[in-house]
């Protein structure tokens, strides 16, 4: 019998993990370590990577950070959670699952000012990933560290649309989500159905690398607290097996661990 949540995952292009299956406790540790990275402090002797948002931006814009797992332990132990990569294995049928790139998502409340976007354009992931080869398998997973409600921003997927090819227009940062839709030139006869990602702190959500996805602005009044955490099966090669941009830590196992069986 296939697995009742890889089916939907393949036909969707998604998957939400709607139970707190991350302990509050290591939730906790992690959410204190996501603030010290944002005052730029850092706990494992390594230097943090420059950003969307860096320390002593302003905190009403999107705080976008790369591989936050560099300089915070916590964050380091919630990314190399296995019972993540068992759902990742569960989910996409992998031999072996590794982690390959984090970003640490901070989407304050909305104040209105156009200086303060917080909105994320609808995109496919693979847009922004040519340093794989075609076809590679390549998905992220999306844990949340605060209560996602639908007043929060959540994350919205559009279901199937991992079906319909890269398409052009992908825009993270864009603004306008109906202007961003309108540019990306859908299939003739693709059925738009948006999803939201409504989750408990530490539940998570996985998608595809084709899928479309954005967010609008929170206006719940409290920050939405997430880790993108990108990951890959043993079905994928970077381009020319170069080690640069996004595949430059690739080889560094403790920013990067292998989080379900083997890679070979
Ligand atoms: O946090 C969001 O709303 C979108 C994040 C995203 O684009 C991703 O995880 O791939």
């Amino acid at each position: 019998m296939p697995d009742a949540a890889a089916v939907r995952y393949q036909a969707d292009g998604f998957y939400l993990v709607q139970q707190p299956i991350l302990r509050a406790e290591l939730i906790e540790r992690a959410s204190a370590g996501m603030d010290a990275v944002r005052r730029g402090e850092s706990d494992t002797g390594r230097e943090p990577l420059g950003g969307y948002w860096n320390p002593g931006d302003d905190p009403g814009k999107l705080g976008k950070m790369e591989l936050p797992q560099l300089t915070n332990r916590a964050i380091r132990e919630l990314v190399s959670s296995p019972v993540l990569g068992e759902w990742a294995a569960r989910v996409t049928g992998a031999r072996g699952v590794q982690v390959w790139w984090t970003q640490l998502l901070y989407k304050p409340p909305a104040t209105g000012s156009p200086e303060q976007a917080t909105s994320i354009g609808w995109h496919q992931d693979r847009n922004y990933w040519g340093c794989w080869e075609p076809g590679s398998e390549l998905f992220t997973a999306w844990v949340a560290l605060t209560d996602v409600a639908s007043d929060c921003g959540p994350m919205r997927f559009v279901a199937g649309s991992h079906h319909w090819g890269l398409l052009v227009g992908s825009d993270f940062y864009g603004q306008d989500l109906e202007a961003v839709k309108a540019a990306m030139g859908l299939p003739a006869g693709a059925a738009w159905s948006e999803v939201a990602a409504i989750l408990p702190p530490g539940g998570f959500s996985f998608h595809d690398n084709l899928t479309v996805h954005g967010s609008s602005p929170n206006h719940s009044g409290r920050p939405r607290r997430s880790f993108a955490i990108h990951m890959r099966t043993e079905k994928s090669r970077p381009v020319e097996g170069k080690r640069e941009g996004l595949t430059t830590y690739l080889d560094d196992l403790e920013v990067n661990p292998v989080i379900y069986g083997t890679m070979g």
